[in-house]
């Protein structure tokens, strides 16, 4: 269970990083299927934009125990700590990044929506190498808003920002740098904003990302604009797609029932 004091730290930073919470087994089992899905997504895609990024869905079977830890009570319960007990796993993403930054962004900024991100870099990460970089505060309005003032000049895929030839660049941006060993993990809220600078070849990031099952129309309507938002973002990474095999639910995990029941009513997932 997360602390009171990580909890804290959470809604008024809007992150916070969890030392050494993973076993050496998970990072050998999740490194072995990063590279057996790494093949294909290189054989699938290009990497996009200046960030050289792929992007996929962990829902194949060669990667299925990277899927599992989104049920995994270790994750799972202090998702319910922070957004209550009726929440939503979305998906399970890996990320291979060989550009040497990744452009200032929040996650979303659809108002209304509540939701996560957990981030497991498998390396250890500073400054000079490509850490995350997050803005503290910046999940909460006015800063949120405020921050796309702030005349950039990188962008890719977030369309709120205010992109300039001469803007500040990643590394410009006064910032947190979180700091990671590999094993650590990272929890930041989706309107956070963040970014990286420095990285280098094949840094590689798995996130799992887990939203409030909405109970008003205004959070309804905010769950369906991220429906869009997530097919926009398709059509860039081919890969991020909900497996069949995921979606069989072979083990009749009954969390696993109840999050595609709430994916399918919102159109997350197809008929
Ligand atoms: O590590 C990075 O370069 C950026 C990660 C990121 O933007 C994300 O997971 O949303």
């Amino acid at each position: 269970m997360l602390t009171e004091l990580e909890i804290t730290q959470y809604e008024v930073f809007g992150f916070v990083v969890l030392r050494g919470f993973l076993t050496q087994h998970d990072i050998d089992t999740l490194n072995a299927e990063f590279d057996s899905a790494l093949e294909r997504a290189e054989a699938t895609m290009e990497r996009a934009s200046f960030r050289k990024q792929l992007n996929w869905w962990n829902f194949k079977p060669d990667t299925s125990y990277t899927a599992s830890l989104l049920e995994q009570p270790r994750f799972l319960d202090k998702v319910k700590q922070l957004l209550g007990e009726d929440v939503v796993a979305s998906f399970s993403a890996s990320n291979s990044f060989s550009g040497d930054r990744t452009d200032w962004h929040p996650d979303t900024s659809q108002k209304n929506w509540r939701g996560l991100k957990f981030g497991i870099y498998l390396q250890s990460l500073d400054g000079t190498n490509g850490a995350l970089r997050l803005i503290p505060g910046s999940h909460r309005e006015p800063m949120h808003s405020e921050f796309k003032r702030i005349p950039l000049k990188e962008g890719f895929a977030h369309s709120g920002t205010n992109l300039q030839e001469d803007g500040l660049s990643v590394d410009q941006v006064p910032s947190h740098i979180a700091a990671v060993e590999c094993g650590d993990v990272l929890i930041f809220d989706n309107y956070a904003w963040h970014g990286s600078y420095g990285g280098g070849e094949d840094r590689r990031l798995i996130t799992m990302g887990y939203f409030a099952a909405p109970k008003t129309p205004e959070q309804e309507d905010s769950v369906r604009q991220q429906v869009e938002a997530e097919a926009k973002i398709r059509d860039v990474f081919p890969l991020l797609v909900r497996d069949p095999f995921w979606l069989n639910n072979p083990d009749s995990n009954p969390e696993r029932a109840k999050w595609i029941a709430t994916l399918r009513k919102y159109g997350f997932i197809g008929d």
